[in-house]
């Protein structure tokens, strides 16, 4: 009886533990944060983003935000309202859920101008 308890915490630790240790924080464009004229695209382009793992998009506070949006939102740039903004400077985004995500910068022509936009 102990064995088998012994055994299914193991079990439990072994799909457990990969996905604790394995998250990932990822600072979106390194140490160019977040920024103009960076190209988030190619920074994107060979990761992998799993559930767990966070994004930290990292920037002065004041000369970017970050707003999630849609592949539309994405596309075409549009900023959703203002109170959707994360503006700490240093905004981490847990992966909650998988599939694809899009985030812009709000401020002036930022996305559409200077491409600060990442799909992940
Ligand atoms: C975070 O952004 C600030 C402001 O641009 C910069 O001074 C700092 O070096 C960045 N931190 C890292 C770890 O890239
Ligand atoms: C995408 O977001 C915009 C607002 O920015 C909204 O109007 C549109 O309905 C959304 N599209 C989808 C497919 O959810
Ligand atoms: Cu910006």
């Amino acid at each position: 009886m102990a064995s088998n308890n012994l055994l299914v915490i193991l079990a439990i630790v072994a799909i457990v533990l990969p996905s604790v240790t394995m998250a990932t924080d990822y600072w979106v464009g390194d140490s160019s944060g977040w920024t103009n004229g960076y190209d988030y695209q190619a920074w994107a382009k060979d990761k992998v983003f799993y559930v767990g793992d966070k994004l930290v998009f990292n920037y002065t506070m004041g000369n970017h935000n970050v707003f999630k949006v849609n592949a539309t939102g994405f596309s075409q740039c549009i900023i959703p309202p203002s109170n959707e903004a994360l503006t700490s400077g240093h905004d981490i985004i847990p992966l909650m859920v998988p599939g694809k995500k899009w985030y812009i910068c709000g401020v002036g022509q930022h996305c559409a101008q200077f491409g600060q936009k990442l799909m992940s």
